[in-house]
């Protein structure tokens, strides 16, 4: 492992360059992720001073391998506003802290990132905000994380950019390093383009993000709206899951990256022509990847002793219930705790299950607790449990037992064996891991699972009874008949979804990733499509409404294979492993 850090933080580094712009050295990590946060709990010192020590969670776990075996550098926001943490070295990984003031935790993180990012991209259910001081932060925050990418990154190193925190360092890095390869994984949905279109700086996100090689996203829906933002929003021709980035550089538009776009000012469909005629450019592949847990580790969690009576114990707590539900979700309005609510608090009314026969655990860790929109959300529910206790509580007993808290991983363990029937019901949701995490806890193949279509684990969980949480009816239908399902009919399903959620873990998912990323084309290895590659889709007036067939149809738009990549560049490097170090 590295031992000596190159120094972090906005003024480090730079050196003169083409263009007048500073340009980083390279650094010596042959891969770099860049991802929102830094997996780190800060904790107090014997003297009082602040500590930090690593916590790794799902995403660190599945990357873990491929940062010991390359020596990786993982790049984020430790969490708090002010001074960041030097950076430190854990077992497997060098964590470099990017800083943010508290007017930028303001503008960056809560207002551009949680404020109009989030609501936009989970389909306006929230009322997304613009404001141009946000955009500057994104901007500026963004620039910050490329900067320091730039400079950790070995030549030729892999870079993985996560999120929508994120979208326009692809663009920036290549800007800066043309030498490395990038990906860039959105988590959360991507939305329509009728939605995305009111995004002002729209043509500057599609622009940031296809500085990428490869662009993953959770369902094929996500990729094909990215697609259709890149022909009308940019006016790119694309073909299958794959766009035709000119040779401008691709973070032109964002303020302060070199130049401007080919094309910009143009007519659409005059660009269309530039793009696919012009003499150099870049092919960036869309595709999905749906991500996962660390499965075995949660089963293995769940198979303890002590988290086995834990969840005993639970249920002993809850006035041992015939049925218990259970809902884990952070406290967002993406996930659909009020349609719940509603359906359980009306099942209860019209007495079809009820206490004491069936308590609803609901925990609601908080979440973004300084954004407006989630302060009375919070309010809404703890108004809404109230209103399904007072009417439907004795003394002693609860129908809904309501948690805003949050708990060890031990502590979730034990409530996914205590429940009976998990609700997962958001309105929109990139994939939703609790469910998958549910699945990966019932080893006995018991327990029933009410899933949302409108979460990317929907297209996985055949075994779950699948609702759309705005039906109310429907959703107390499949409460109801979740509640009461058969044992053999819960082993069918249990089963089924305990296969995928193994089958497809999260370091399968990573996999996946980081070889169709290395199956990228390299630097100068683009073959430039035919001027008569007719099949190259454009923008104009045919796309007003439809999605090219070849978007939604092309096996290489689907799930990703790792032979797709090659298969459409025969020329591409084989080699499976993700770092490229020389
Ligand atoms: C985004 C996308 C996508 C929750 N409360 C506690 C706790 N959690 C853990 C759960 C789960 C995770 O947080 C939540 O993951 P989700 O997938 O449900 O949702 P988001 O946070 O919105 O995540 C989502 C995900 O990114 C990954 O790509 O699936 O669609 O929105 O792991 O267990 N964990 C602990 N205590 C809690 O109280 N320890």
């Amino acid at each position: 492992m590295n031992e000596q850090a190159p120094p972090t933080g906005q003024e480090a580094g730079a050196g003169p360059a083409e263009g007048g712009r500073a340009q980083p050295a390279a650094g010596e990590y042959s891969f770099v992720v860049a991802a929102s946060r830094l997996p780190v709990d800060r904790t107090e010192g014997p003297d009082g001073q602040p500590e930090w020590r690593a916590s790794p969670g799902g995403l660190v776990t599945a990357l873990e391998p491929v940062m010991r075996a390359a020596g990786g550098a993982w790049i984020g926001w430790p969490g708090s506003p002010g001074d960041p943490p030097e950076p430190f070295d854990t077992d497997d990984m060098h964590l470099v802290s990017i800083g943010l003031s508290a007017a930028e935790v303001r503008d960056y993180y809560e207002g551009f990132c949680n404020a109009t990012l989030w609501p936009l991209y989970h389909d306006v259910i929230a009322q997304p905000e613009f404001h141009r001081q946000w955009w500057d932060a994104y901007v500026r925050v963004n620039r910050r994380y490329a900067e320091t990418v730039a400079r950790q990154a070995a030549p030729g190193a892999t870079v993985w950019v996560h999120d929508y925190q994120l979208q326009l360092v692809p663009g920036l890095v290549r800007a800066l390093r043309s030498d490395v390869r990038i990906g860039h994984f959105t988590h959360i949905p991507f939305p329509g383009y009728e939605i995305f279109a009111q995004l002002p700086w729209r043509r500057q996100i599609v622009q940031g993000l296809l500085g990428a090689d490869l662009l993953g996203f959770q369902r094929q829906g996500d990729a094909t709206n990215f697609l259709r933002a890149c022909r009308r929003g940019a006016g790119l021709a694309t073909v299958g899951s794959r766009v035709w980035v000119p040779d401008a550089p691709p973070g032109a538009d964002i303020p302060g990256a070199p130049a401007t776009p080919a094309g910009a000012g143009t007519p659409r469909r005059r660009r269309s022509a530039m793009a696919r005629s012009s003499a150099g450019g870049r092919e960036v592949r869309a595709a999905t990847f749906p991500i996962s847990i660390d499965s075995k580790a949660f089963g293995e969690i769940a198979q303890r002793p002590e988290v086995q009576a834990r969840a005993q114990e639970i249920r002993e707590a809850l006035g041992k219930p015939d049925i218990v539900l259970l809902g884990i979700d952070r406290l967002d309005y993406t996930k659909g705790i009020l349609h719940r609510l509603k359906a359980y608090g009306e099942v209860l009314d019209e007495g079809r299950i009820g206490p004491p026969g069936a308590v609803l655990v609901q925990v609601a860790s908080p979440s973004r607790e300084r954004v407006e929109h989630y302060r009375r959300l919070r309010d809404e529910v703890e108004t809404t449990v109230g209103r399904i206790n007072g009417m439907h509580g004795e003394v002693g007993v609860a129908p809904v037992h309501y948690l805003h808290q949050s708990y060890p991983r031990e502590e979730m363990a034990a409530l996914y064996l205590a429940a009976d029937v998990m609700l997962v019901t958001p309105l929109r949701d990139g994939m939703n891991l609790v469910a998958k995490e549910y699945v990966a806890c019932r080893h006995d193949e018991t327990g029933a699972l009410v899933l949302s279509e409108f979460t990317g684990a929907a297209d996985e969980l055949s075994g779950a009874f699948i609702v759309n949480p705005h039906d109310i009816e429907g959703l107390k239908d499949a409460i109801v008949r979740a509640a009461t399902i058969s044992p053999a009919e819960a082993r069918r399903r249990m089963r089924s979804m305990r296969r995928r959620v193994f089958e497809n873990d999260v370091a399968h998912w990573a996999d996946t990733f980081l070889r169709a990323l290395e199956q990228t084309p390299a630097q100068g290895e683009h073959a430039r499509p035919s001027p008569a590659a007719e099949h190259w889709e454009h923008s104009g007036p045919a796309d007003a409404g439809h999605a090219h067939p070849d978007a939604d149809t092309s096996p290489a738009a689907g799930h990703a294979h790792p032979d797709a990549a090659a298969a459409a560049h025969p020329g591409a490097a084989a080699s499976p492993h993700p770092a490229r170090a020389s």
